[in-house]
């Protein structure tokens, strides 16, 4: 199934209850004075960021989301009922804009963040209203107002602190089974990951993150090769990225990967090129550490840092975890 990270998507808020016409009937009166009540507000749309929810799969289903009309006003002065608002549950990271001209108009970050997308029109008012000294018998009442109504676009940027990149095959699935408890497919052969993946990673005192694992890139991502780069913009609010490289060659030159990669990164957007980083010389494990070293010496001349890790044995992998520990927390420790 195709991940939906973005959706095109109407919303229409209750229309107001129409006001009521009506006479008070006493007995032996023939015509009381008018006692038509209002009719009900019309509930409105509400879109509100959920952390139940983490994609927008809900919006493959449906597109149209319409809250209850308000109810007509009645006799003896009873008002509608106010008709019942819609929510429209969000994952946070979620980003509403206008469909006609593409403007952001709200990033819902927060769970429990909401957004009042069409607003509920006003019930009508009944004849009690229009009573006057030259009208005592008013045969009128307002009609309700519309609900307002409108098409949206919904786009999803993953909210995670770290973001898995790297050319397919190059084992970060692997990796982001082994720091959390996700459990993404992971197989020998390129683009097994076809839609962002999230783990939460747990430090041993406490605090944890989310990792992001997204689909591999390769050479000529940003005009459409592959998968694509849109996926890229999950990893846009990423505090670090993890390139994954695999070093056994087996997949390409290993620095040729890299600059590729870091390529396809700037021509997504230049902004990702200061983003904290950290190069991971992956596959250690299958490779004479004779060749290893070669490898890691032409890292080295470029004055590129790496770690070199084995996401299959867990080779390195606490001192990786001890470096994100750093980056993620230990500036704020030293500011509390
Ligand atoms: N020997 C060895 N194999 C690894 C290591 N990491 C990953 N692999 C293998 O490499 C292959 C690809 O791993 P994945 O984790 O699926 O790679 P990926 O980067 O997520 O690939 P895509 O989702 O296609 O982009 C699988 O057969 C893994 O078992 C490692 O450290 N050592
Ligand atoms: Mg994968």
């Amino acid at each position: 199934m195709a991940f939906i990270d973005e959706a095109k998507f109407f919303v229409k808020a209750g229309d107001g209850g129409r006001g009521c016409v009506s006479f008070r009937r006493e007995k032996y009166v023939p015509l009381g004075g008018p006692d038509g009540g209002d009719g009900g507000r019309g509930g409105s749309v509400y879109i509100e960021a959920s952390s139940r929810l983490q994609s927008l799969l809900d919006f493959k289903f449906r597109s149209h989301f319409i809250a209850e009309n308000g109810a007509y006003g009645r006799g003896k002065k009873m008002h509608g009922h106010g008709g019942k608002d819609y929510v429209l549950e969000v994952p946070p990271g979620s980003i509403v804009k206008d469909a006609e001209t593409d403007e952001v108009i709200i990033d819902l970050v927060e769970p429990g963040q909401r957004y009042l997308a069409a607003q509920g029109g006003k019930g009508g008012r009944g004849n009690v209203h229009f009573a006057s000294s030259t009208n005592r018998a008013p045969r009128i009442a307002d009609k309700g107002m519309p609900g307002e109504e409108r098409w949206l676009r919904i786009e999803l940027k993953l909210i995670a602190d770290v973001g898995l990149i790297g050319l397919p095959n190059a084992g970060k699935s692997t990796l982001l089974s082994r720091l959390s408890a996700a459990n993404p497919k992971v197989a020998p052969y390129p683009f097994t990951t076809l839609e962002p993946q999230l783990g939460v990673m747990n430090f041993d005192y406490g605090e944890s993150c989310i990792i992001a694992d997204i689909p591999g890139l390769i050479e000529g991502a940003h005009d459409g090769a592959g998968l694509g780069h849109k996926f890229l913009r999950h990893i846009e609010r990423t505090r670090i990225l993890l390139h994954v490289i695999d070093s056994t060659g087996l997949e390409g030159d290993p620095l040729q990967q890299y600059h590729v990669l870091e390529n396809e990164l700037a021509q997504f957007n230049e902004e990702l090129m200061d983003r904290e980083r950290m190069v991971l010389l992956n596959k250690t494990d299958i490779m004479d550490p004779k060749d290893f070293k070669k490898v890691a010496a032409r890292f080295k001349k470029a004055g590129i840092p790496y770690l070199a890790i084995s996401a299959e044995t867990r080779a390195g992998l606490d001192e990786l975890k001890e470096w994100l520990d750093e980056i993620l927390f230990e500036g704020e420790q030293q500011h509390a």
